[in-house]
């Protein structure tokens, strides 16, 4: 069946066709790359998982080696904002942490973890403090069970340098403390609820605190000699102020023996438990004071930073798309659509694309431009670490070839329900999902390969090569085709900015009964770490006119060993 544009125009009217409510436009330079980190957790098209380190808060940590992740990456968080002085508008969550690990007030293995953890997944658009961010809202969902969802915001800048010192410790009286948090944008009932809200999960290390949990000969050797702040130093509940409460708290830092360092046992007497007590009768306050607070954590920024709103989900959201140019005078678009599962009504449904031709040429018969996939189609799930998901996804792979001068501007996807029929049409915001098709890399030409060459000191170091062709439409409009490449500053740490590379392509040939026009380079970078290639830039440039295609990943290039 062909379905014209004018077509779907007039059906979108009849009553059966509702338009699908999503207030975000695809693509979003700023919250894309997050959004997928945040929702793809487990499975899904190319995920990388990293919310798997902290399922059941523990995650990969060890119980019996007293390593809690979802606690470390909580931690993490709070000690690099902690600096922050909310009056100045510096500091806050800024990956300057990773600058300061040899200061007394970040012991522990916790801050170098959460670095190498998420350094990997630096790119230009997720800063690692953005990551820290998003580490920490997995922790607490984990944590919570699913229960405390806190909104992410993108947009965090990573410090190059340490900022000042200034996390809490302690050992340091109640006045330190109320100032300290005064500085950080807490005031003194709040310093009490972010303590308990911290301090519900995880515990004190002995290894790293001998003062505070002093080592015991016939101690049990493995547990790196930690003592928990609850009995349920796994699970984000209000226990560390019911049992503070009653008396019974195990916390090392509210009855331990050394009197120095009951810093939480200060802090929370500091008001005569008026607020400890509120916390102790209702955990659904404790946990609603804990989100709001953890939330205002999190945004805690320099006064230069502007975050984003925060980020939801896309219902229906393109991925992996590509499009290449074929010596019969034909296109290909392909990739995957990511569909929320709550949209697949029944197991009939079909999610169509309706692609919309160039220039307003009209799709027939002969050359339709829609192409449909069933839910046997679906090859992928993307689910959550938490109990509770904010939303699952299911992915269907599609390729449609139409002749290269008809080509596709955009297309809307059209999920239908194959038992009532019902059909919704979800249309990007009225925008339609862009093809960008005027500037694409070839994916079926282009190739990458890496290998090794010999480096300095009789080592071998890693080089990586990729033979780039890119497919222009109408390439008499520009001047220069340029790949514009990334690099870290700072090999390994992963932060600390960019350097930028711009390559400019060269012409090669004019594709054949087409409209498009091949420009190639070779470009190669050597590395000595293991962190892979940052997606690359294209843009063309002529007299008044300008298009780009950003942040190609180069997973989706051909590797040949
Ligand atoms: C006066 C303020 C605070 C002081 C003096 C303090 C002190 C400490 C100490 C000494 C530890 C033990 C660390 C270890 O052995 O690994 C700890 C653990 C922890 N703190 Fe705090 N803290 C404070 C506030 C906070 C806040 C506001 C948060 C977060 C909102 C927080 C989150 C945590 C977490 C999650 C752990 C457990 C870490 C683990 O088990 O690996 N702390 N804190
Ligand atoms: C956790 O640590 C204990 C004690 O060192 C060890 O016996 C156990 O195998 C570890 N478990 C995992 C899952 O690594
Ligand atoms: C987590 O939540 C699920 C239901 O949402 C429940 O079945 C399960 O017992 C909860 N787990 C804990 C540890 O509370
Ligand atoms: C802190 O602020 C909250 C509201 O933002 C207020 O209810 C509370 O009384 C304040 N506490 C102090 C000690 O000022
Ligand atoms: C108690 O803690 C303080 C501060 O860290 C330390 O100076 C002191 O030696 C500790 N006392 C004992 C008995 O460990
Ligand atoms: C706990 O200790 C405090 C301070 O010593 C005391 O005022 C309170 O009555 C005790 N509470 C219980 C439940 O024993
Ligand atoms: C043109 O080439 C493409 C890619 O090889 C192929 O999928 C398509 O069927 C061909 N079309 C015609 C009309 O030969
Ligand atoms: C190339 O572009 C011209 C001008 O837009 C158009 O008339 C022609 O049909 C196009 N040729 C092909 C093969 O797409
Ligand atoms: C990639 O390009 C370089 C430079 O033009 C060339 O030497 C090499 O053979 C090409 N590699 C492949 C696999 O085509
Ligand atoms: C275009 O390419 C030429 C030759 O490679 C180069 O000299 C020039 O700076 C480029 N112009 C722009 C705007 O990138
Ligand atoms: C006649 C016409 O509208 N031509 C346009 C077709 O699309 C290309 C690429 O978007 C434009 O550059 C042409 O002007």
């Amino acid at each position: 069946m062909v379905f014209p544009q004018t077509a779907l125009l007039a059906l979108a009217s009849v009553s059966l066709w509702s338009p699908a409510l999503c207030e975000q436009v695809w693509p979003n330079a700023r919250t894309d790359r997050l959004e997928w980190l945040l929702y793809e957790q487990l499975g899904g098209y190319a995920s990388p998982g990293i919310a798997f380190f902290v399922h059941d808060c523990v995650g990969i940590g060890n119980e019996t080696q007293g390593i809690n992740f979802g606690a470390e990456w909580l931690r993490n968080a709070y000690h690099d904002m902690s600096t922050a002085d909310t009056i100045a508008g510096t500091g806050g969550l800024d990956g300057s942490i990773i600058y300061e690990l040899d200061r007394a007030e970040n012991v522990g293995n916790a801050f170098s973890e959460t670095r190498d953890s998420f350094s990997g997944l630096v790119t230009t658009r997720s800063s690692l403090a953005d990551l820290f961010a998003l580490g920490a809202t997995f922790a607490i969902g984990a944590c919570s069970n699913g229960t405390m969802i806190i909104p992410l915001r993108a947009g965090r800048i990573d410090a190059r340098e340490a900022g000042p010192a200034g996390v809490p410790e302690p050992q340091q009286d109640l006045a330190t403390h109320t100032a300290s948090f005064a500085r950080q944008g807490f005031n003194a009932t709040e310093m009490i609820e972010l303590v308990a809200c911290g301090h519900t999960i995880g515990g004190v290390h002995g290894v790293d605190f001998p003062e505070i949990v002093p080592f015991v000969p016939n101690d049990d050797p493995d547990d790196e000699h930690t003592s928990s702040f609850d009995t349920s130093y796994h699970f984000f509940d209000n226990k560390v102020a019911t049992e503070f409460i009653s008396n019974t708290t195990k916390n090392p830092l509210a009855s331990g023996a050394n009197v120095t360092t009951r810093s939480d046992e200060r802090i929370f007497n500091s008001d005569g438990r008026v607020t400890m007590r509120k916390l102790a009768e209702s955990n659904d306050y404790f946990t609603s004071r804990c989100s709001i607070l953890l939330e205002r954590m999190l945004n805690t920024v320099p006064k230069e930073v502007v975050l984003t709103e925060p980020i939801d989900y896309y219902p229906v959201k393109p991925r992996a798309a590509q499009i290449d140019i074929n010596a019969n005078g034909t296109m290909t678009f392909s990739g995957v659509i990511r569909v929320e599962d709550s949209l697949l009504t029944s197991p009939n449904t079909q999610v169509r694309l309706h692609f919309v031709p160039r220039n307003g040429s009209q799709c027939s018969d002969a050359t339709p431009c829609s192409v449909t996939n069933g839910i046997a189609g679906n090859f992928e799930h993307a689910t959550c670490v938490y109990t509770k998901c904010p939303a699952t996804f299911s992915f269907f792979e599609y390729s449609l070839v139409v002749p290269s001068g008809q080509g596709a501007s955009s297309f809307v996807v059209e999920i239908a329900d194959g038992d009532t029929g019902a059909s919704v049409i979800h249309d990007n915001n009225g925008n339609g999902f862009p093809t960008g098709e005027s500037l694409q890399p070839q994916y079926k030409l282009s190739t990458q390969q890496t290998f090794l060459i010999p480096g300095p000191d009789n080592t071998f170091i890693s080089k990586q090569q990729l033979n780039l062709t890119v497919a222009v439409l109408n390439a008499e409009r520009f001047t220069n085709v340029t790949a514009i490449f990334y690099e870290h500053k700072i090999p390994g740490v992963n932060t600390g900015g960019w350097n930028t590379e711009s390559v400019e392509l060269t012409l090669s040939q004019k594709v054949e009964g087409t409209n498009f026009t091949y420009y190639t380079t070779s470009y190669a970078r050597t590395f000595n770490d293991a962190i892979g290639p940052h997606p690359f830039d294209l843009v063309a440039t002529g007299p008044g006119v300008s298009i780009s295609n950003d942040f190609i990943d180069w997973n989706g290039f051909t590797s040949i060993l």
